[in-house]
């Protein structure tokens, strides 16, 4: 593999934009080197500009589960394009893409599209707290749900990639009002409930968490948060922003059959295009302005183009029944190879995996938390990650991600991706 000429861009990018990203993850920082420039991608494939090719398994971190510019939602980008980009100024279009959402997502009434994961969910809490009257949230040590001040406590993604799960510029106020428990912990969640019993407005939770690598819920856990929010008066937040739309039609909801009283999506449902949405029933979802009054609004917000990309893709997955089956025996092939050839080496590993979405982690215990996903070896997964990249397979840059795998991979692509696997780790 050549990296000459994103070495150069990234020197470029470095001059004009904070470490060359517009997202911190794509540094490259926690896995070192230089991170690749993209020319474009096409299906499951990413085209750099030094003509390197990789096999992707991070699809823009989610969106892109049908592959790389998917023709029918090209098309509708096109299409829309030449009637305008923005009015500021309703469209039918986005009663369309709601109506739809809505169709595919269990028991929700109304749905307000935003620009990004980070302004579903920083809304969804605001919506919990006026809805409740109460103050304080609990959050999960090491899930993620964007960059809202209130949730920069202990955050998995890129804030504990690069050591700062509780950002400088959160202040005490905020902090304060965000109760911390453990992943998969109940008894935790049970104590801030009974040291706060009248003051905790929801509980917000990645229902399968992708932000410390895949943990998927233990048996019983998300069944006793919503039976905790029951017993205290408190919402129960799904944020679905990555398994909305992704581990079934319904999500994690239909796939894990609990009822969130608010859930929260991005990635996919924009098709690849800056969209966030969020939605719940009626008697929650008309306290929001202007039907009620908390406040929460977005010049952008369900811009025809990215409406138009995120009603296609809704509309093929919805025509597939069969998407979420394939996409789930893709990923087994991939679980089950990387097993095949980790059981011949002494390496301590574990994989996580529900549905579409995996991980690798380099220790000897399960992974059900952040305690102990924390303690992987990173070294060895930084070699691991350069050593696939030089193979031609771009897995996420970090230990504390998800793999997400679209529907363009092949079963020969992930034969080739065992085989580079294998290379790589028999050379550890
Ligand atoms: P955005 O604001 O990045 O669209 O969404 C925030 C968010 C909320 N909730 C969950 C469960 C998420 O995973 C995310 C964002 N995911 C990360 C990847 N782990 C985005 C990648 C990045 O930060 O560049």
């Amino acid at each position: 593999m050549r990296y000459q000429r994103s070495s150069a861009l990234f020197k470029e990018a470095q001059q004009v934009i904070p470490g060359g990203v517009n997202s911190p993850v794509r540094a490259f920082r926690s896995v070192g080197g230089t991170p690749i420039f993209v020319e474009k991608a096409k299906g499951a494939y990413l085209y750099d500009v030094d003509g390197n090719t990789y096999l992707d398994y991070i699809a823009s971190w989610g969106p892109m589960i049908l592959g790389h510019a998917y023709a029918p939602v090209i098309e509708a980008v096109k299409k829309r394009a030449d009637k305008g980009t923005s009015f500021g100024i309703p469209t039918e279009l986005e009663t369309e893409i709601a109506s739809w959402a809505l169709k595919m997502i269990p028991h929700m009434d109304k749905i307000r599209f935003v620009n990004s994961g980070t302004e579903a969910c920083m809304s969804a809490v605001r919506l919990a707290r006026g809805v409740t009257q109460r103050e304080k949230i609990i959050k999960f040590k090491g899930c993620y749900h964007g960059h809202s001040d209130a949730f920069l406590i202990q955050a998995g993604s890129g804030a504990v990639t690069f050591g700062s799960p509780s950002s400088p510029g959160v202040t005490k106020g905020t902090a304060k009002d965000t109760l911390l428990s453990a992943f998969n912990n109940l008894t935790e969640v049970e104590h801030l409930f009974k040291e706060y019993p009248e003051e905790i407005a929801a509980i917000i939770v990645e229902p399968v968490a992708g932000n410390m690598g895949c943990i998927p819920p233990v048996e019983g856990f998300l069944k006793g948060l919503r039976q905790l929010c029951d017993q205290y008066g408190s919402l129960l937040i799904f944020d679905e922003v990555m398994t909305g739309f992704r581990l079934a039609k319904g999500g994690a909801q239909e796939l894990l059959g609990i009822k969130a009283d608010i859930a929260t999506y991005g990635k996919v449902v924009g098709g690849g295009l800056p969209v966030g949405a969020f939605a719940a029933k009626n008697e929650i979802m008309n306290h929001l302005a202007p039907e009620g009054n908390v406040y929460q609004a977005g010049t952008l917000s369900g811009n025809p183009l990215a409406m138009a990309a995120g009603l296609a893709m809704l509309q093929t997955l919805d025509a597939e029944p069969d998407l979420y089956t394939r996409l789930a025996q893709k990923t087994e092939r991939l679980e089950v190879g990387f097993k095949s050839v980790l059981e011949k080496k002494a390496i301590p590993y574990q994989i996580n995996r529900l549905g579409s979405m995996i991980s690798l982690h380099f220790t000897d215990q399960p992974v059900i938390d952040f305690e102990t996903a924390a303690p992987g070896d990173n070294a060895q997964f930084n070699s691991y990650f350069h050593g696939m990249l030089n193979e031609g397979i771009y897995l996420p840059p970090s230990a504390f991600e998800s793999y997400f795998l679209n529907d363009a991979l092949s079963n020969e692509d992930i034969d080739k991706t065992v085989e580079s696997f294998s290379s790589v780790i028999n050379k550890f």
